[in-house]
């Protein structure tokens, strides 16, 4: 689907590289992955990835305050029972995937497709290597070249923020990354669950209000925008893009940033009517979403989330795209096996 912050399956054109057809939605799953060899000798954490303990327990999962877009499927809130578990504290990073490329040299899908999405005013590329701008979201520019080693486009280099969340990840990348580092997607309950940090029922990580206001805090607890969007952001947060992937204060069970920056992937199949499923069943223990659908979920908003226009940074939100999309505020984070 498209938002206001994700650009869906049209972002992508599925044309020769650099061939500037219309673009047009993906016909389905499509599996390109470049194959990798596991590794023992891991990977992940030879660069010190940092896990952090998720205690077993149940929680309630879902919008309890009604804010979510009807067709996300937020509610009806409903039980969850969680397996403890290890997962990062951040998303994976710009220098961590290129660990990965390195070891692999894996082709990411916007690498074979030769194009990505990139929000209009980021865009680090010549004239004739911006293509169109993707239908119905005219801030996201389809860029020939933008991939996760040029994350604006021909003219970045994700060696300008190491510590930045990679982006223009497909699903498919993120399961091949996992699969060299031995470790694997979260589940979506596991996303939520960890993204709560051990508070019940509130809309941030940090509770219910956006802003601190105490005298001396820090007024922004994550990075979203602030301004008129999309045309202009005057980053009160000090982020225009994506921000340092351990930046802001981490929520209770030390997760940076689970609110804002970049949406994450995790290993579900999205349903939106999933919810009323589980709702059904009692307290589901361990849901690992339809056994089959169209788009991955998306958890987490993005740099893009404006409280006027796309709430979709409150913890309980859900989006989804196709397996093969990728876009410049798209990433993920991974949990131990
Ligand atoms: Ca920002």
């Amino acid at each position: 689907m498209a938002d206001c912050c994700n650009p869906g399956a049209d972002a992508r054109a599925h044309s020769e590289p650099g061939r500037p057809l219309p673009l047009r939605a993906v016909d389905g799953h499509r599996d390109v992955r470049t194959a990798v060899e596991p590794s023992a000798s891991s990977t992940a954490a030879s660069k010190g990835t940092l896990d952090v303990d998720i205690p077993a327990g149940t929680f309630s999962m879902g919008d309890p305050f009604n804010e979510g877009y009807k067709d996300d499927g937020e509610s009806p809130v409903h039980e969850v029972f969680v397996s403890p578990f290890r997962i990062s504290a951040t998303t994976v990073t710009n220098e961590e995937f290129a660990e990965f490329i390195d070891a692999t040299g894996h082709r990411t899908e916007s690498e074979i497709f030769g194009t990505s999405a990139v929000f209009h005013l980021a865009v680090k590329a010549d004239k004739h290597d911006i293509l169109n701008r993707v239908n119905n979201v005219p801030w996201w520019l389809n860029v020939r070249g933008a991939d996760w080693a040029h994350p604006t486009g021909p003219l970045s280099s994700w060696s300008e923020a190491p510590d930045h969340p990679v982006t223009h990840v497909s699903h498919n990348d993120a399961l091949a990354y996992c699969e060299w580092a031995g470790r694997r997607l979260p589940t979506e309950a596991e996303w939520e669950y960890a993204a709560r940090g051990g508070l019940s029922g509130q809309r941030y990580p940090w509770g219910n209000a956006l802003h601190n206001v105490a005298p001396g805090a820090a007024a922004h607890n994550c990075n979203i925008w602030q301004g008129d969007f999309p045309s202009r952001n005057t980053v009160d947060d000090g982020y225009l893009t994506t921000a340092p992937a351990k930046s802001f204060s981490p929520n209770g069970y030390g997760l940076y940033q689970t609110s804002g920056n970049v949406w994450e992937w995790c290993s579900d199949w999205f349903l939106p009517k999933y919810y009323k499923t589980c709702l059904a069943q009692g307290v589901v223990e361990n849901p690992r979403g339809p056994s089959i659908g169209r788009g991955r979920v998306m958890r987490g908003g993005s740099y893009l989330c404006h409280d006027s226009y796309c709430n979709r940074y409150r913890l309980a939100a859900r989006s989804s795209n196709t397996p093969d999309s990728a876009s410049g505020n798209l990433g993920f984070r991974t949990v131990a096996l």
